[in-house]
């Protein structure tokens, strides 16, 4: 491990007694939720985390070190800031060695989670192919991550904003295996429905953990991603987002945003669209996320069935 690696007492801890642990990006706080929202969620997802007998380990770049597990003064300033960088794979060791301050992308918390030994992260949605990539090229970096760091990654599916079936296809290229978590059509992120097939299905969090056993016993290098629809009660149908999704991406394209800027950008425009209620879908859904995470780290700990 790096010296700019440092976890925290209780993550050090919970290391030396194998105790179970579950990533969490710090992205989705700076750039993916407003003030005080961010805060409020990312302190109820660590305690969801933690009611299921798991320990959540928020994972940001502050002041050049890349910390593994938050107290709770940094994760309400992290939240707090307008000037925190967005750090995917490619910009992490840039704010390490200038000492900056920074969120960790899906990619970057991967990256992290794998070199202090933790195999299970939750977030919101990953990113993926855009729409228009075939033109702008535009495809994130977790993919790639996916597909070379074994850590499985529990998301409400890829966000919906992207090209969900290209999306897809490069999964499938790159080797990740994308599982259905009780569902045989893949979610879509504000919604339980893609029009899109999961390519495999699993119902408990042990059937995954199994998965993920005999993977990295079998030459499997990369991650696995799990779907884990949104819960019905706060699902936004696709029909209804997609006009959302339409005009966000418009305006967007309008006032010349591109490259790291578009997710943040669309999500800010949507959570207006939707008066709040986007918001509300990404905190349900996040918060579900952690609980079926913190099952499959538990999991990962008991012998094989
Ligand atoms: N999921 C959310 N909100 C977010 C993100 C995911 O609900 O803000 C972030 C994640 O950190 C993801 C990133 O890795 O957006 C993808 O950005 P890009 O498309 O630029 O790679
Ligand atoms: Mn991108």
């Amino acid at each position: 491990m790096i010296d700019r690696i440092v976890p925290s007492r209780e993550i050090e801890e919970a290391r030396a007694e194998r105790s179970p642990l579950v990533a969490l990006e710090s992205t989705i706080i700076t750039h993916g939720m407003p003030w005080p929202q961010n805060v409020e969620t990312a302190r109820a997802v660590e305690a969801a985390i933690r009611t299921e007998g798991a320990i959540p380990a928020t994972i940001a770049v502050i002041d050049g070190t890349l910390r593994i597990g938050l107290g709770d003064d940094e994760l309400e300033a992290l939240a707090k800031s307008e000037e925190v960088m967005k750090l995917s794979r490619a910009d992490l060791a840039f704010a390490l060695s200038e000492g900056r301050t920074g969120s960790t992308t899906v990619a970057a918390t991967m990256m992290a989670a794998h070199e202090v030994g933790i195999s299970v992260f939750a977030t919101g949605g990953i990113g993926g192919v855009h729409r228009g990539a075939e033109t702008s090229l535009d495809i994130s970096a977790d993919l790639e991550e996916l597909s070379r760091t074994p850590v499985c990654v529990v998301a409400a599916g890829p966000k919906a904003l992207l090209d969900i079936p290209k999306t897809l296809e490069v999964l499938e290229t790159r080797g990740v295996p994308v599982i259905g978590f009780g569902c045989d059509e893949l979610p879509g992120f504000w919604s339980r429905h893609s029009g899109l097939e999961a390519p495999y299905r699993l119902d408990t969090a042990e059937d995954i953990a199994r998965l993920m056993k005999v993977r990295s016993g079998f030459g499997g290098h990369g991650g696995v991603l799990v779907a884990n629809p949104v819960p019905e009660e706060a699902e936004i149908p696709a029909d209804e987002m997609e006009g959302h999704i339409t005009a966000a991406l418009e305006a967007a394209d309008a006032q010349g945003i591109h490259g790291k800027e578009v997710t943040p950008f669309v999500l800010a425009k949507i959570f207006e669209l939707t008066a709040g209620r986007s918001l509300k879908t990404n905190i349900a859904l996040m918060l579900n996320n952690a609980r079926l995470a913190a099952r499959i780290a538990i999991a990962l700990r008991k012998p094989v069935a």
